[in-house]
């Protein structure tokens, strides 16, 4: 990567917008900054009307120009951000402008990586970033802003200085006498390493749920043929996405969509009925149905009348309550799709089953994929030291150390640049 350059992007979205926003970040820009608004001097973070003319003296556009001084500005550098109108001939006129000013277009994330390597975010913060820019949903858009604006990165930093401490009280015990080290040390140590232990593990267990808020919770529905899962599915999507009819077996293939259900992400899917049957692709769908299940976070179970047992993991709907007379079972619910009954009931113990699998997730981690393997890395570590050492101080050291390091690198202040350059990746050009 080349740091020195000044890079530019279209921050805003592509095509044709009301208003366009063009950043650019590098060394000292203060003279570039004064060509484009055409003064001689002027004030960090003030607005300034400008009719932007190119060399030879035609108007490119009248925009809105701001200068950030370094370090103050989003990637620590000096950031020159252009407000003009939002069209592709405008952008493409203002960026041929900026080529003959030596600056180039930004990779993808670039502007962000530069803010990571003047210490402006660290790691957790792109992260949280990389969801924010992805949140669709009111939940995805709180738990990114909270790991964005450091929640993520304050644990992470006290694990790792927890770590660092242990490790060198560790090395300690090799190098002094007892009686120049606090009493106890030893068992202090491995007290203090096992509780760390417990509460990295216990962030660990919540990757369900914050999975959960980033991809959405898998929502399926299961039942025999003809009990009406289908219908219910349109019902919840509010469209005839999948084919009703009392044919048996019309729905072969899964269906998904996705909904918001209070402000969570829903992946719903409808499935093939289950049942004993010979024809193929009836055969695969049903099989299907089964893979649906095995990923689901909940089963919405459909009948027509009380079943036999209930299962107790997941929701159990009698539909087609329009033709029964019998309705009094409190743990399961009646629904007609056809005079709408029961929908709102539906919708409610949904929402309850859902923050049920959320609880405590809002104050916790978020946990991603990168952050995952790393964490786990630093469980196998401590582990290790716990299990191995054995009066071997030496070794117990030097697997805390290591720990550390795994959390080092989920922040980045240990980096090795294949981590860092993945995450950058991850990010959209002019991020
Ligand atoms: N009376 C009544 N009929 C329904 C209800 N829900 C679905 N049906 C009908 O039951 C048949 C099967 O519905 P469908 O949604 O395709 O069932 P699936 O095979 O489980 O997907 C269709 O003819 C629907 O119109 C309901 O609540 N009441
Ligand atoms: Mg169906």
């Amino acid at each position: 990567m080349q740091m020195n350059d000044t890079v530019f992007a279209l921050s805003s979205a592509p095509g044709k917008s009301g208003v366009a926003v063009i950043r650019i970040s590098g060394n000292d820009l203060s003279a570039l900054f004064k060509r484009i608004i055409k003064k001689r001097d002027f004030k960090s973070r003030h607005a300034y009307y400008t009719n932007f003319k190119d060399d030879n003296g035609d108007l490119i556009d009248q925009c809105v120009a701001m200068f950030f001084a370094t370090p103050n500005s989003f990637t620590g550098e000096d950031v020159i951000e252009i407000y003009s109108h939002g069209s592709p001939a405008v952008i493409d006129k203002i960026f041929e402008f900026l080529r003959t000013k030596k600056c180039r277009i930004a990779n993808r994330g670039e502007f962000s990586q530069r803010a990571f390597y003047n210490n402006k975010m660290d790691l957790t913060d792109v992260d949280g970033l990389i969801a924010l820019l992805d949140a669709q949903t009111d939940k995805q858009r709180q738990n990114a802003l909270k790991s964005l604006t450091g929640r993520d990165s304050a644990i992470y930093k006290n694990w790792r200085d927890d770590m660092i401490e242990i490790s060198a009280y560790a090395a300690a015990i090799l190098d002094y006498d007892a009686d120049d080290l606090p009493k106890d040390i030893d068992k202090k140590i491995l007290k203090q390493t096992e509780k760390l232990l417990d509460e990295i593990k216990s962030n660990l267990s919540n990757v369900k749920s914050t999975r959960a808020i980033q991809n959405g919770f898998n929502i399926v529905l299961v039942g025999e043929t003809n009990v009406g899962k289908s219908s219910i599915f349109n019902k919840l999507v509010g469209s005839n996405r999948a084919i009703v009819s009392d044919i048996a077996g019309t729905t072969r293939d899964v269906i998904s969509q996705q909904i918001d259900i209070d402000g969570y992400l829903v992946n719903l899917s409808d499935t093939a009925g289950i049942r004993e049957t010979n024809e193929e692709i009836e055969k695969i769908g049903i099989e299907r149905t089964h893979n649906e299940i095995e990923n689901a976070d909940l089963i919405l179970y459909v009948y027509n009348k009380l079943p036999k047992q209930i299962k107790d993991n997941g929701i159990t709907i009698i539909n087609k309550s329009d033709l029964l007379k019998e309705k009094n079972n409190k743990n399961v619910i009646y629904t007609s799709v056809k005079t709408g009954d029961g929908f709102d009931e539906l919708l409610n113990v949904i929402k309850t089953k859902m923050h049920e699998l959320m609880e405590g997730a809002e104050s916790k981690l978020s946990v991603n994929e990168r952050t995952y393997e790393l964490l786990n890395e630093a469980v196998n570590e401590m582990e290790n030291a716990i299990n191995k050492y054995n009066g071997n101080y030496d070794i117990f050291a030097e697997h805390i150390r290591r720990a550390g390091d795994a959390i080092g690198k989920i922040l980045g202040v240990i980096t090795t640049n294949e981590i860092a350059d993945a995450t950058f990746l991850r990010l959209c050009l002019g991020k």
